[in-house]
């Protein structure tokens, strides 16, 4: 088995993504991870654009972006996530091209600096939650996308729909429970081991932390940390 090595920021969801794959495939992996505000130079002569994830293959080959990281990962190590079928598999694919506007439909609200910013961010919510429910009613009955397999597109969206669970406990937002299938999904997917790259709680209160020092709007609603997952 080849050696593996995750470069990280602790919070990063488009590097838990990456992480989240590597557990899917039982694969032994090193994470490392560095400081956002003080990235060595030896990380910025292997990560094109500056960010992270970046993963580094027996200490020779250095991928980027966690989609092609993903892609990689399914195609070199057994078992395989992407269905066998061409029609199915390129269905995934086109669901896990929606991911960076579900993302930003999340962080948006996450990071929006004002009131009036954080009701906007709101407001595109139901858009991005409605297509994934009719992909979801298409495509079976669950527990994850494809039915009962796990799948590449699971592990695309658990960040995200994690981070809107821990946004919708900071303050209400109520919008998940509009949709049952979207909700089976989100709770399935929090209850995987593999979504998981820290304790449960102890992620959350690094994601409160991270959104009090962006000093965003939504701040001023975080309770100190050791409630956060009560
Ligand atoms: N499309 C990229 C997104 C990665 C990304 O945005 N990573 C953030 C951290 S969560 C980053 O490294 N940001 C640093 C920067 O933009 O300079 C992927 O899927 O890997």
């Amino acid at each position: 088995m080849a050696k593996y090595m995750l470069v990280s920021f602790e919070t990063c969801p488009w590097v838990q993504r990456a992480a989240i794959v590597l557990r899917e495939k039982n694969v032994a992996f090193e994470f490392h991870h560095i400081d956002p505000d003080n990235r060595p130079d030896w990380f910025l002569a292997i990560s094109p654009h500056k960010k992270v994830p970046v993963i580094r293959i027996d200490d020779k080959d250095s991928l980027f972006e966690s989609n092609a990281i993903n892609e990689y990962l399914d195609e070199t190590v057994e078992p395989r996530l992407h269905p066998a079928d061409p029609l199915k598999r390129a269905v995934n694919r086109a669901w896990t091209d929606y991911v960076p506007t579900f993302a930003s439909s999340v962080t948006g609200c996450a990071y929006a600096a004002t009131k009036e910013a954080y009701e906007a961010a709101i407001a595109k919510i139901p858009e991005a939650f409605g297509r994934l429910e009719k992909a979801l009613e298409t495509q079976g009955n669950g527990p994850f996308f494809n039915g009962k397999d796990y799948s590449l597109v699971d592990a695309a969206y658990a960040p995200f729909l994690q981070r809107y669970v821990f946004l919708d406990r900071i303050k209400k937002i109520g919008e998940i429970e509009k949709y049952p299938r979207l909700k089976a999904w989100c709770d399935a997917l929090m209850a995987r081991p593999s979504t998981h790259s820290f304790p449960e709680a102890e992620f959350e209160a690094m994601y409160r932390a991270n959104l009090q020092k962006r000093g965003s709007y939504l701040s001023q609603f975080v309770e100190p940390a050791r409630q956060a997952a009560e």
